[in-house]
């Protein structure tokens, strides 16, 4: 039998900005989902992108004297070494200008067109000549005369642009239809009310094209238009499974199991999209997967107020593990979660470093020492011993349970639940004072807290893929006995040789200040 698949994806970050820690935290997350489901024996793909086109690429560009492309070339190398840096490097990144990308766009546009769902209108509005851009009624300020201004302080006139429209109106219907019987098709569920009741007022018809600027996909057929960028954006989702090539290895993939995406932009992924697949023909996506908003100590991030938190710089200051476990353990998936200096540090003292990072090295220290690194082949287990051990086992399966809901925190929470029992049980059978009083029995407490260690390593991989590989490498255990389902396995495994002498896996964080002097 050939192994279930699971497709997810990211937004697609506008290339029109360096990465922020929005973007870190959404990649992360996105990057932990796919390797559980890898380790849990799914083929999947993961697959990320670049939003190229639009005016205000276009205007960016002109502003730093650079062609649109020269500007997303270098947004993408910026976002391309984020993912390496992160460790959270997809499978994919789908950049909007590529070719593959503007023949799935013009393919899904024209499927639209052929169901009749597409028509050409006037785009009524207020227009800046010199911006290029229409502006709403809201962001208008009053000019000489009557006259009204953009936010640029450009003139702007009342114009109606030709453009092409998406019968989304028609779509009212299906699209409530579908949140009925798929209700978790969007998540969490505040999101999924929000669209409803959104939908529930009734849908407009959607301008899809422009002609007052270039910087797009053609329309096929009428090439002064431009695509509106959200249906070009959002088509990137079928790109990375090779549409339209119906032969394309990754055509399984479709529909996507999850769009992992912040919840600024749900309507567009819970509304537009689902409608412009039922439209050409296409299946829509599983599930949306809606996070939550980062804020610097509860403040919105903002290049003005000068709060921007750049993660290359935090993931040097804290190491990339630490920072991974940090966003997705602190922020409860879904919800806004704050950063902050003194929380980071906590966290990665308190849990890494001493729950995890200790027991770690004073259990493996202690083998090495009193037992030359060798485990006893069959050591006698006593209640308290087997009590500890069903809890470590039981992780996988309270792992997958609580990853049908995505809620990262809560699979971070249940290990180091079983982290703190570790740690008792280490500190109340004190292995150090049983090794002269009762030798046999150091070995086998020895025992189980290497084997409870095994477990947690192989379940934490996902959150943090370099320590833990680290951490079962000091462990013994194989590179191919690493899945979830070797943590299951009850058979208790005979490392071939002694463990190699443990090294730390996380050390602790000291602030600058705290720092002893050096001698
Ligand atoms: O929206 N905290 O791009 P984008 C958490 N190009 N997530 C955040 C965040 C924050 N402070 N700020 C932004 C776009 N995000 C479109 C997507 S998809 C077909 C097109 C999230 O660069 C945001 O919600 O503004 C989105 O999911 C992603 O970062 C990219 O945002």
């Amino acid at each position: 039998m050939s192994a279930p698949t699971f497709y997810i994806t990211t937004a697609i970050p506008y290339a029109n900005g360096a990465p922020h820690i929005g973007h870190a935290y959404e990649r992360i997350a996105t990057d932990a989902i796919a390797r559980f489901k890898r380790l849990d024996g799914y083929e999947t793909l993961f697959v990320t992108g670049m939003d190229e086109h639009g005016q205000k690429m276009q205007q960016t560009a002109a502003r730093e004297n650079l062609s649109p492309l020269q500007l997303a070339d270098r947004t993408a190398a910026q976002f391309y070494a984020m993912g390496e840096l992160l460790n959270a490097s997809a499978d994919d990144i789908v950049r909007t200008t590529e070719a593959r990308h503007h023949a799935a766009s013009q393919e899904i546009w024209k499927r639209m067109q052929a169901s009749g769902d597409i028509y050409l209108s006037k785009y009524p509005g207020w227009y800046s000549v010199r911006d290029e851009a229409f502006f709403d009624d809201s962001e208008l300020t009053d000019g000489p005369g009557g006259s009204k201004l953009a936010p640029t302080g450009a003139p702007v006139e009342w114009v109606e642009e030709e453009s092409y429209y998406f019968r989304l109106s028609a779509y009212q219907e299906r699209l409530l239809a579908l949140y009925r019987e798929r209700p978790d098709f969007v998540t969490p569920e505040k999101y999924r009310n929000e669209i409803v009741a959104f939908v529930e007022r009734g849908l407009t018809d959607l301008s899809i094209s422009r002609s007052t600027f270039d910087w797009g996909v053609p329309v096929p057929g009428d090439p002064k238009h431009v695509m509106y960028v959200w249906v070009d954006a959002l088509t990137n989702y079928i790109t990375g499974t090779g549409f339209p090539d119906a032969a394309s290895p990754r055509a399984k993939f479709w529909p996507a199991d999850a769009h992992v995406i912040g919840k600024d932009i749900t309507r567009f992924h819970a509304i537009y999209w689902p409608a412009f697949l039922m439209s050409a023909g296409l299946l829509v996506p599983k599930q949306i997967v809606t996070h939550g908003f980062l804020f610097n100590r509860g403040e919105k991030m903002s290049k003005s107020i000068g709060n921007v938190i750049d993660p290359f710089a935090l993931a040097k200051e804290y190491g990339v593990d630490p920072f991974r476990y940090f966003l997705l353990r602190e922020v409860p998936f879904g919800q806004d979660g704050n950063y902050s200096h003194e929380a980071i540090v906590n966290r990665t003292n308190a849990d890494l470093a001493n729950d995890l990072g200790n027991l770690a090295q004073r259990s493996l220290s202690m083998l090495a020492k009193n037992c030359g690194g060798v485990l006893p082949s069959s050591p006698a287990l006593n209640e308290t011993d087997e009590a500890l051990l069903f809890q470590a086992r039981a992780l996988p399966q309270k792992a997958r349970g609580h990853m049908r809901d995505y809620a990262l925190h809560l699979i971070l929470a249940e290990i180091w639940r079983v982290v703190g029992e570790a740690n008792r049980y280490f500190a109340t059978e004190e292995p150090w004072v049983k090794r002269k009083t009762d030798p046999a029995r150091m070995e086998s407490v020895l025992y189980v807290t290497v084997e409870v260690l095994r477990i947690i390593a192989i379940m934490t991989q996902p959150f943090m893929p370099a320590s833990m590989e680290r951490l079962l490498d000091s462990l013994g255990v194989a590179k191919d006995a690493r899945s979830f389902a070797d943590a299951e396995n009850f058979i208790l495994r005979a490392p071939s040789g002694p463990l190699p002498a443990p090294t730390p896996v996380f050390p602790r964080y000291v602030e600058a200040d705290d720092a002893p002097a050096p001698a």
